[in-house]
């Protein structure tokens, strides 16, 4: 189970392209590996050779959902993975060297700040729920037209017609890629009914291994137990797939600890409710059990 993502970052590791990137810190990439994890007796792939902040993933989950693209919700919640991004446009455009916990606490505080410093662009859950249509309004004008919700839609989609092949959505909407802070990087969803058993596959455009994937792929997990629960289905499997898959430069010490230790057990993911509808799940709804990990390694992000 989790014997495929160590043999995936091995690989990378040894085998990658060296490569300048983005961000400056320089990767190690290999192109479109696929993972594949059964999610049946609420098994659920959370990596237990390092502790994974879950509640931190489902908390952004959870607001991915509410369409919310602003940080701030995120920083009440003690969720201070994207303010990374916000924080480098603030000290760029300003040139204040103002320090992380500072500008966390402007954002909770001012509201003027949070609107004009917090905002992430249109993001994950602005395209999820709130997709920009545009209608013909005459002389070659358009007016805005209502917000297309692909998450609803995907509901309705799976229990109505659960043999489509087009139980889809996107976070890549191509004309507002600028507005972004970043473009998704878990960007395409799809999803299968067999069985009685809803399986999702994410496309990931790229992957930060070291990071990110830990995140992302149990993400991805309680999404699809969310779903299969709002369509009266049981979870199957979710297949992961990457383009760029990586491993920072600056990751090699978390690298080598984690190869170094042994998976222990396989935590469960329990849902302790059935909320009324895909957008009302709590943090509290979630449980897991039997995660007894080694310790959490910690590691810069690339900005
Ligand atoms: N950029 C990079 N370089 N890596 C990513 O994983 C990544 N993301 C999102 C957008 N851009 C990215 C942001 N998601 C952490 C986790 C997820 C992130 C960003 C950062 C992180 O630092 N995790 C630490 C601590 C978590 C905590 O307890 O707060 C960890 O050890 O897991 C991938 O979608």
């Amino acid at each position: 189970y989790e014997a495929q993502y160590l043999d995936l970052l091995a690989r990378v590791w040894e085998t990658g392209d060296e490569r300048r990137d983005r961000t400056g810190v320089g990767t190690r990439s290999l192109f479109g590996p696929t993972l594949r994890f059964d999610l049946t007796d609420d098994r659920v792939p959370l990596l237990t050779t390092k502790r994974v902040a879950w509640k931190t993933a489902a908390r952004e989950m959870l607001w991915f959902l509410t369409g919310d693209t602003n940080i701030r919700s995120l920083v009440a919640q003690k969720v201070h993975i994207w303010t990374d991004w916000p924080l480098a446009r603030y000290r760029r455009e300003t040139g204040e060297a103002i320090d992380r916990d500072a500008f966390e606490a402007r954002i909770l505080t001012d509201d003027e700040f949070a609107a004009a410093w917090g905002d992430l662009g249109p993001v994950y859950g602005k395209q999820w729920v709130d997709w920009d249509t545009y209608e013909p309004a005459g002389d070659g004008l358009y007016r805005r037209g209502p917000g297309i919700n692909q998450i609803a839609e995907l509901v309705r989609m799976i229990r109505q017609d659960p043999g489509s092949r087009r139980l889809i959505f996107t976070g890549w909407n191509v004309a507002q890629l600028g507005g972004m802070a970043l473009p998704p990087c878990h960007m395409t969803y799809q999803f299968h009914v067999a069985g009685g058993r809803l399986s999702g596959m994410l496309w990931q455009r790229s992957c930060d291994l070291g990071l990110g994937f830990a995140f992302n792929a149990f993400s991805a997990a309680l999404l699809i137990r969310m779903l299969a629960q709002q369509c009266d289905l049981e979870a199957g499997e979710l297949v992961w797939s990457a383009g760029d898959a990586h491993v920072y430069l600056n990751h090699a010490h978390l690298v080598e600890q984690q190869l170094a230790r042994t998976p222990r057990g396989s935590p469960r993911l329990r849902l302790n409710r059935r909320p009324d509808s895909i957008f009302d799940y709590r943090i509290e709804d979630f449980a897991i059990e039997a995660y007894d990990p080694h310790p959490a390694i910690a590691a810069p992000v690339a900005v």
